[in-house]
């Protein structure tokens, strides 16, 4: 049993109340000027005031007490949307599109997902694990704790379940935990040209069935968009995911609205992500359904879009999260405090909503609020010391690196 004490804290949390938060709740967050954290193999056994932990700690005597220096401590951010299993990167892409073609022209000309498509199945297994757990480890060092990672470059049964193997070897071989994601749906392979409805089958009754009998996805996730999956596919494909198990997530209305967020709140999708181009009905629809909106303002930002109507939404009433999209494609971003800047700046959410976003409602995104997404008793030790006194440094502290230590399990890995 390894016991330690974090003293001189400045704890900022939202509270779990067993739900994302939403509307005002959004920005309600904990602050306890100076603070203490009491931890137990990697948990939090209590966290609060410092005489009051003290007092507690008189009969455990811990191993280790460790001076936070009066900074601001956070929950580790979890990152609820990312694509980071890839090899090689698509600088000759980012070009053209500063050129101004189009991010879904450049797909339908073969490249875009595609040409990552082409890298990923030539890799070896070996190769993919190495550039993911690299991409990783830099997560890990901007200060995210807990990560999704979608498949989808693979686009056939054995190199969809190659990524996987990967994906779920991160998870195993460095400090973060990593939520598994499968997205076959995410393009149409070069082999079904013109046949979308062929690969559709392909998903629903090869690619799904296997995935679930190796229990190495938690979710499923549909790119539903215009000359990828029409919202019929999209139903069908998380259907049928849902009836094997998984958790459902969609792609939504990123680039047009197809009717995405409808979608997401009438199947019962834990969330839907993107949402650049959603209608209010939609946005209504998925208040009243509770689906988290996950949103990526890096990727607007990368792609040149106006933002998510993310203040629009937390007057709906939808929870909303944040997550980097982090892909070689839309958004080559592993930053979470790149995009906590973004979403208070861009989208002109309070600090507080933003690390509710960024944390707490992340964690609800990726089901892992019970141990994750907010300190306190119970819930793993996983929290960042940053520069400054207050959660807005990320903000404020532009293009910098205002986290200056991260803790997972109460082990201090950067
Ligand atoms: O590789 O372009 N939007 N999928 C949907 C992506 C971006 C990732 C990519
Ligand atoms: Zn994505």
């Amino acid at each position: 049993m390894t016991v330690k004490l974090f003293v001189n804290a400045r704890c900022f949390t939202p509270i779990d109340p067993g739900r994302p938060l939403s509307g005002n709740d959004q920005g309600m967050i904990r602050e306890i000027p100076r603070s203490a954290i009491l931890t137990q193999d990697g948990r939090i056994l209590q966290i609060g005031p410092e005489p009051e932990v003290l007092e507690a700690v008189r009969h455990l005597s811990p191993d280790q007490e460790i001076d936070c220096g009066g900074h601001c401590v956070i929950p580790g951010f979890v990152d609820p949307h990312t694509h980071l299993c890839f090899h090689g990167l698509r600088e000759s892409e980012f070009s053209m599109r500063l050129e101004g073609i189009p991010y879904l022209e450049i797909l339908r000309r073969g490249g875009g997902i595609l040409s990552s498509v082409k890298r990923v199945r030539a890799a070896t297994e070996e190769e993919l694990f190495k550039s993911t757990q690299q991409l990783a480890q830099s997560a890990l060092a901007h200060g995210t704790t807990t990560i999704e990672i979608k498949s989808g470059y693979g686009l056939e049964t054995q190199a969809e379940l190659k990524m996987l193997r990967v994906i779920d070897r991160v998870g195993r071989q460095s400090p973060l935990d990593v939520v598994p994601t499968f997205m076959g749906a995410h393009a149409i392979p070069e082999e079904f040209a013109g046949d979308s409805e062929g690969f559709v089958e392909m998903i629903i009754h090869e690619m799904l069935p296997e995935v679930a009998t190796q229990g190495i996805a938690r979710f499923c996730d549909v790119f539903c968009e215009e000359g990828v999956f029409s919202i019929a596919q999209s139903r069908r494909i998380l259907e049928a995911a849902r009836a094997l198990g998984f958790g459902i997530k969609i792609h939504a209305d990123e680039v047009h609205d197809l009717g995405g967020a409808g979608l997401a709140a009438s199947v019962g999708a834990l969330s839907a992500e993107h949402l650049l181009a959603a209608s209010d009905e939609g946005l209504k629809a998925m208040a009243a359904a509770g689906t988290i909106a996950v949103l990526l303002p890096a990727t607007a930002y990368s792609l040149g879009k106006p933002f998510a109507r993310g203040r629009e939404m937390i007057r709906l009433g939808v929870p909303v999260a944040l997550a980097t999209d982090c892909n070689p494609g839309s958004c080559f971003c592993e930053s979470i405090p790149f995009v906590f800047g973004l979403a208070v700046l861009g989208m002109k959410l309070s600090p507080e909503e933003a690390l509710t976003a960024t944390t707490l409602n992340a964690a609800y995104a990726v089901g892992q609020a019970k141990s994750c997404g907010s300190l306190e008793p119970g819930k793993k030790a996983d929290f960042l010391i940053l520069e400054g006194q207050t959660p807005a440094i990320l903000a404020y502290h532009a293009g910098g690196s205002p986290v200056k230590a991260v803790y997972k399990g109460a082990e201090r890995v950067v």
